[in-house]
């Protein structure tokens, strides 16, 4: 019944089996005292038999507190069974119970004398009763009077308690006190309560203490789960309970504990979670401070409230957004909030006939999130003031007009000549909730007329023995009004070798002449204002066999008779076609044949509208007006100054035309004191710049002739011109958008050129630039051009030309064609892609036109791509027939825009590109593929004159070459360098590797 224990009930180790196991956390037991003799102040008055047994003795305990003991010592005498019973101790809900024991005992060997009868232990016993037993008398009494109080016989042996330690008479001499405590286990019980007895049988003892007790599990709160104070059942197992979550948690997994028969908590299964809003703190679950937010039931902390986003409450489950902010659906509540993005950047347009290619950069502020996309809208604009209506459902957008990742988009199937609006606009995940903060770019664009499509469907209507009819539908796209057809057909067998052309106003023709049982083929291109469409595919028509036509003499008569009158009124039709032609306008062809013959080869016709030079009016005056129109100067407002030109100051301002809006303008005055040479060549620049009607053409608004000072007014350019401009935003535009503006620039160009206008000084300085980032050619004039220019050097002909950018045969006899205009514009080329830098550097121009007649070109600009720089190339042939025509120019920059990828391959970093033309002609022309092997080729030249101040005159020098000697170069270069300066040091430090090094 009894066990052992050891000292001390509670602060044991957890039990063994747990120990290492991380959930299984222990918490000590609760000792619940049922009885403590030490807690008694007064008499216990337990019951003692016989008299002279036990007797209860007050004394002090070791730390001097008053104590109530029991004592017996007739060790002198035999037969000694003296009892002492506890008072009736209530078990409560304790099962198994543990009696703690305080006591000394008297080593028997240190009594003198002493008996052999001496004892060293004594008896602990228990009873259980349901309730506690009347009392008699206490103590005295003889053995029918213990047997009525004690009913020794009815009391359960619990143990013999012997002393660890005795104590002997020099002990008490010492006043040295052997305590002894002893813990026994008693149960389990099932009584209500029960009596502790003590049976000496002849030692010599002292109850220090008795303390009765039972073990409990605490009541604890453990994983959010509070667990009730439990008392273990039996010795055996463990008590499985389940806790309850505490306050605003919910269960994860159902929690439960074990309670052991130590009254400790072992294993925890199972957790609580707080529930939003709520974070775990001190075993419980509190709400979040204001600033903070907890979103999901879980243990995590209370999170900071992100970005942009307020909680002024306590218990937050999401921050809410601050003014303007928002999150949208899928944003999980720890992002910020964000907004909608701002506007698109640098919104640049390409326009190409009736396609425009739209490109921009990404907004300035994506407004904190990465869901980007693009949306572009299309308007079409009429009247003044403007209404815009939303574009046909034909426009076409490639490849959407909404969602777009990219920033590029290209629209197709607009209207010939016609204003276009774009709405560009940059979303996000947001931007449905704030339409009020939604920005765009807009940008506008006149589209060019365009060549109708081709015709597509033909037929047949009669054949006879030598004539065919035809007759066809409208191409698909006219694009402008048809203003007559061209039909080119020979005989099959003949492979176009010889063709005739006949025009025809209508949708039919009928071809006579024909040879009979023929196979012929034919095409049929419209052509508008715009000039001529692409033909149609080839048809094939055969006439009729011989026999497959007979006629009368008469009726062949007939026949002959109404072809001859049809001839006649055809004639007379051209003839009165001519006269309209001379007459009306120039523009129209100075060719009137309506059927033509031609032997071999293509037929050429002239352009459209043709440029006409006011040096050829008697009256200049009289060209200015023809072609400018003469504006009110009330109508201008000077605001600034913003450059010098030639013959005056150039100013910004504003002109208001009644009943049209305000516009920006540029004001170009004529100084005060000038000559009528001055002023004539002052207006001459207008009267070449009214005849052009191109959006890539800086447009006139008019002139003011009537009044002083002389102005010329023209659109205003926000950017300045392109010069400075790149120098401005060196490095700062994507290979998109320069080769956008190079486009905009040859379109202008092939503009003049079908005009028959020669630019002679086309440079980037000559070029404007607006807020779209368009770029418009400017600076018109004929001998004045060159005047004007600061760039332009007599030659030893005595003419002043801008030596870097002209080409060879301009500067040597003056021959100034579209070709010269071409290697111009491969000079541009080179300055726009090394944003502004100075063609040919510091080089003198002697040198630079020595250099270039011998075949050096120019090196590729610092990441230049490949297919630019060979357009470069292409740009200096020596042999001006074999340079590109701008028409051939804007295709292959239409192609490089549509496949931006080909732009990543760069001329440095690539084998230079075959260049075809120089092939071709065989010309001994030399370039370079970095400015390394430009420095190689010059080192022919003087020293003096390849780079001023440093000399690579020979490879014995080049290793030489000091870092000080490249800052020189560096130095001496005026402009945004660096990617120069830097190609060329990596340059020079290849080449120093090929060089024999000095000994
Ligand atoms: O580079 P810029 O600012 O742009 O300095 C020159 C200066 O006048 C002398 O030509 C500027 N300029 C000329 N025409 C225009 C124009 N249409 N719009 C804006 N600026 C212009 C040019």
């Amino acid at each position: 019944m009894g066990r052992r224990g050891g000292g001390g009930g509670g602060g044991k180790p957890c039990a063994l089996w747990c120990e290492g196991i991380e959930s299984c956390l222990c918490s000590p037991g609760q000792m619940i005292n049922l009885l403590d003799s030490k807690a008694s102040q007064g008499e216990l008055r337990w019951l003692s038999y016989p008299l002279h047994g036990w007797e209860e003795i007050s004394g002090v305990d070791e730390h001097y507190t008053p104590i109530r003991t029991f004592q017996v010592c007739n060790v002198m005498e035999f037969s000694q069974n003296n009892w002492l019973r506890t008072n009736w101790i209530s078990r409560r809900s304790a099962v198994k119970i543990y009696v703690e024991l305080k006591f000394t005992l008297r080593d028997c060997n240190s009594i003198p004398q002493v008996l052999g009868t001496c004892k060293e232990t004594f008896n602990l016993l228990y009873l259980e009763t349901e309730q506690e037993e009347e009392e008699g008398g206490r103590g005295g009494g003889g053995e029918r009077d213990r047997d009525s109080h004690f009913r020794e016989h009815q009391f359960s042996k619990i143990d013999t308690i012997a002393a660890d330690e005795s104590f002997t008479q020099m002990d008490l001499g010492d006043r040295i006190l052997k305590l002894n405590t002893e813990v026994r286990e008693v149960g389990p019980m099932t009584k209500r309560g029960f009596y502790l007895a003590f049976q000496d049988v002849g030692a010599c003892v002292a109850l220090v203490s008795v303390r009765v007790y039972f073990k409990m599990c605490p009541p604890i709160v453990r994983n959010l789960a509070s667990f009730p104070d439990t008392v273990p059942t039996d010795s055996q197992s463990l008590v499985e309970v389940r806790g309850s979550c505490v306050n605003h948690s919910k269960e994860e997994e159902p929690p439960r504990m074990y309670c052991s028969m130590e009254g400790e908590w072992l294993v925890p299964i199972g957790k609580c979670l707080c529930n939003p809003g709520y974070e775990e703190r001190a075993s419980a679950c509190q709400t979040c401070r204001p600033g903070f937010y907890k979103s999901a039931l879980g243990n995590a902390e209370c999170a900071k409230c992100p970005p942009h986003s307020v909680s002024h409450h306590e218990g937050a489950l999401s921050c809410a957004c601050e003014k303007n902010y928002f999150r949208a659906e899928e944003d999980p509540p720890s992002m910020s909030c964000t907004r909608p993005p701002s506007a698109p950047r640098n919104v640049i347009s390409v326009i190409n006939e009736t396609s425009v290619i739209l490109d921009w950069s990404w907004p300035e502020d994506t407004g904190g999130r990465r869901d980007l996309f693009f949306i572009v809208l299309c308007k079409r604009c009429q009247g003044q003031p403007l209404r815009c209506v939303p574009c046909r459902s034909k426009v076409r957008f490639l490849p959407w007009a909404s969602g777009l990742r990219n920033t590029t988009v290209t629209v197709t199937d607009l209207l010939a000549h016609t204003n276009y609006t774009f709405e560009v606009e940059a979303q996000n995940g947001v931007s449905g909730q704030a339409p009020a903060l939604r920005q765009y770019a807009a940008v506008t664009i006149t589209t060019n007329q365009a060549a109708p499509s081709p015709v597509t469907v033909i037929r047949k209507e009669s054949t006879s023995r030598n004539s065919i009819s035809l007759s066809w539908l409208e191409p698909e796209r006219p694009n402008g009004i048809i203003l007559d057809y061209e039909v080119k057909y020979y005989e099959k067998q003949e492979q176009e070798t010889s063709y005739t052309i006949l025009r025809a106003r209508g949708c039919n023709v009928t071809l006579n002449g024909l040879k009979a049982d023929t196979a012929y083929l034919l095409q049929i291109r419209a052509r508008t204002a715009a000039g001529y469409g692409a033909s149609s595919r080839s048809f094939e028509f055969e006439t009729s066999p011989d026999s497959a036509f007979s006629m009368s003499s008469e009726s062949s008569q007939v026949i002959l008779i109404a072809i001859s009158s049809a001839v006649a009124i055809i004639l007379l039709i051209v003839l009165l076609y001519v006269v309209i032609n001379r007459f009306c306008c120039h523009s129209k062809s100075k060719h009137p044949d309506e059927k033509r013959h031609f032997g071999n080869g293509h037929l050429r016709l002239p352009g459209i509208r043709t440029y006409v030079d006011p040096h050829t009016y008697e009256d200049p005056s009289q060209a200015v007006h023809e072609f400018a129109k003469e504006l009110d100067a009330s109508s201008i407002a000077i605001d600034k100054v913003v450059g010098a030109g030639e013959f005056g100051e150039v100013c910004s301002g504003r002109l208001k035309l009644p009943s049209k809006k305000e516009m920006c303008v540029a004001i170009k005055t004529l100084k005060a004191g000038y000559t009528d040479k001055q002023r004539r060549e002052f207006l001459a620049e207008a009267s070449i710049m009214g005849q052009f009607d191109h959006p890539n053409i800086i447009r006139l608004e008019g002139v003011v002739t009537r009044s002083k000072p002389v102005m010329i007014v023209t659109e205003y350019m926000e950017n300045g011109s392109l010069d400075s401009f790149l120098r401005k935003h060196d490095a700062q535009f994507t290979g998109i958008q320069l080769v956008g503006m190079l486009r905009g620039i040859a379109s202008g160009m092939k503009y003049l050129s079908d005009m028959g206008y020669v630019h002679r000084d086309l440079a980037a300085r000559n070029i404007l630039v607006n807020s779209n980032l368009v770029c418009k050619v400017s600076d018109f004039g004929l001998s004045r051009v060159l005047e004007d220019d600061p760039e332009a050097a007599y030659t030893t002909r005595g003419g002043k030309i801008p030596i870097r950018w002209t080409a060879p045969e301009a500067i040597a006899y003056r021959k100034f064609t579209s070709s010269s205009d071409a290697w111009s514009y491969g000079i541009l080329l080179w300055e726009v892609m090394s944003y502004g830098e100075r063609p040919y550097w510091e080089m003198s121009n002697q040198d630079v036109i020595k250099a270039v007649d011998e075949g050096y070109r120019l090196p590729p600009p610092m990441d230049c791509p490949a297919a630019l720089y060979q357009l470069m190339l292409d740009c200096w042939q020596k042999e001006r027939n074999n340079r590109p025509k701008f028409e051939h120019i804007v295709s292959i920059l239409d192609k490089l825009i549509r496949n931006p990828g080909t732009l990543k391959i760069t001329a440095n970093t690539t084998s230079r590109p075959t260049n075809q033309l120089l092939e071709q002609s065989g010309s001994e022309v030399t370039s370079w593929d970095t400015v390394g092997d430009w420095m190689d080729g010059m080192r022919t030249l003087p020293c003096k004159e390849a780079f001023s101040g440093v000399c690579y005159s020979s490879c014995d020098t080049m290793p030489k070459t000091s870092t000080e000697d490249l800052k020189k170069v560096g130095g001496t270069i005026a402009g945004p360098q660096k990617n120069i300066v830097s190609s060329l040091k990596a340059s020079l430090d290849t080449h120093t590797k090929n060089c024999p090094v000095p000994v």
